[in-house]
């Protein structure tokens, strides 16, 4: 054996956690595990021996290579949770457990940097609480459209001038789709060949993709502050009440349109299928799911609206669901450098069920513009 070998110590993640933990003035967390579905960020629960006694906290490692800025993205949640701790207290609620509370290092930053300059934050874990996958019943997809307009409501004061672009161009659909066809030229991962049928079914669609970015540039739409993330397993529910409680996941919080929002959800989980379902008969684009969620997020953002806005919502869920069929076919092309995947192929399994969502709601456009439209009224 060479002399040195048994000095040298073993990369151990879990003391590299331990040491984070420590920055932030933590002890005493025994149970480290991986926890959540989340395809970006590395997500873990620290729990005590005795979770009775102690807070549990949910520790996460900020992806560097999709946040340019990992600092900027844990200063934003800080300067968004201690406004929502406001807003919620004004209401009545409980700041506890209905915003994040996002816990500072012991040199006082929302973040602690580790030794190979990877950015941590740490939240507190927020108890007998549940996220869902997919919509069991029309009431639960209801209360979530609920939170994430309230979410807005809360959030119509804040200066969004004030956040960084944690990843720009979020939801600037015609720059994903010139990405697109450039990840098809240049075909890195040899899987162009195979795609055709799926290239195809965007580049149809290529001229919508301004539908929403042009109204802003032309100044009938206005970006305020948006949370650009919203899929159902970013609400948590009370696991006795049933009710939503806090929206989570706050990394894409960032000026942005509702249509976003409302968007966003609606291609997530007006549905009855998982996100990377391979069976296509088991996709279909819900318009009843849809017509709960419209009802739910209008409740939930009060009248903060104008008509374009409003007019807008129904347009936000093609434009967000041809966006992420066109991110994740882009990520097939380019070798799966974006998504975490656990398959092979599961990129383009979920670029295809955002397809079939799509011609759905093609199919139904004229009933979700109504929809919208009787709702508010
Ligand atoms: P990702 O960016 O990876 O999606 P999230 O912040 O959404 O990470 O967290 C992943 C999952 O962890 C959530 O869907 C939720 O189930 C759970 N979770 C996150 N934060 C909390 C919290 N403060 N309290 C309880 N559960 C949480
Ligand atoms: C990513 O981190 P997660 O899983 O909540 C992605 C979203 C996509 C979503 C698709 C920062 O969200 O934009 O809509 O996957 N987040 C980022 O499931 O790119
Ligand atoms: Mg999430």
């Amino acid at each position: 054996m060479h002399p040195f070998a048994a000095m040298e110590k073993q990369f151990d993640p879990e003391d590299e956690i331990r040491e984070v933990i420590s920055s932030f003035g933590l002890s005493g967390h025994e149970h480290i595990r991986r926890y959540g579905n989340g395809h970006i960020n590395d997500t873990y629960l620290l729990e005590s021996e005795d979770s009775r006694q102690s807070t549990d906290y949910i520790l996460q490692r900020i992806n560097r290579s999709v946040f340019a800025c990992p600092e900027e993205v844990a200063e934003n949640v800080w300067k968004i949770t201690q406004y929502l701790r406001q807003a919620v207290a004004q209401e009545g609620g409980d700041p506890s457990r209905e915003t994040l509370t996002v816990l500072e290092s012991k040199d006082r930053k929302p973040y602690v940097r580790d030794r190979s300059g990877e950015i941590w934050r740490l939240v507190r874990f927020i108890k007998d609480s549940i996220s869902y996958e997919i919509a069991d019943t029309p009431q639960l997809f209801a209360a979530s459209g609920e939170a994430f307009g309230h979410f807005q409501y809360l959030l119509r004061g804040f200066d969004a001038s004030c956040l960084a672009e944690t990843i720009p161009d979020f939801h600037n659909t015609p720059k994903r789709y010139q990405r697109f066809e450039e990840a098809v030229s240049r075909d890195a991962a040899g899987r162009a060949g195979g795609v055709q049928e799926e290239i195809e079914e965007i580049r149809k669609r290529s001229c919508v993709c301004s539908m929403l970015t042009d109204q802003i540039l032309s100044g009938s739409l206005r970006q305020s502050v948006a949370h650009n993330d919203t899929k159902l397993n970013n609400v948590l529910f009370d696991r006795e009440t049933g009710r939503p409680l806090c929206v989570i996941d706050l990394d894409t919080v960032m000026p942005g349109l509702a249509a976003y929002d409302f968007g966003d959800s609606i291609r997530f989980g007006a549905n009855h299928s998982l996100e990377d379902e391979r069976d296509l008969d088991r996709v279909e684009f819900d318009l009843h799911l849809y017509e709960v969620y419209a009802a739910g997020f209008l409740r939930g953002s009060g009248a903060i609206f104008g008509k374009n806005e409003l007019q807008s919502l129904a347009w936000g869920a093609r434009i967000i669901t041809l966006e992420q069929a066109i991110r994740f076919l882009t990520d097939y092309l380019e070798g799966d450098c974006y998504y975490h995947t656990d398959r092979e192929g599961q990129n383009l399994d979920r670029a295809r069920v955002q397809i079939k969502l799509l011609n759905g709601m093609e199919e139904h456009f004229g009933q979700m513009l109504k929809i919208v439209e009787d709702t508010h009224a």
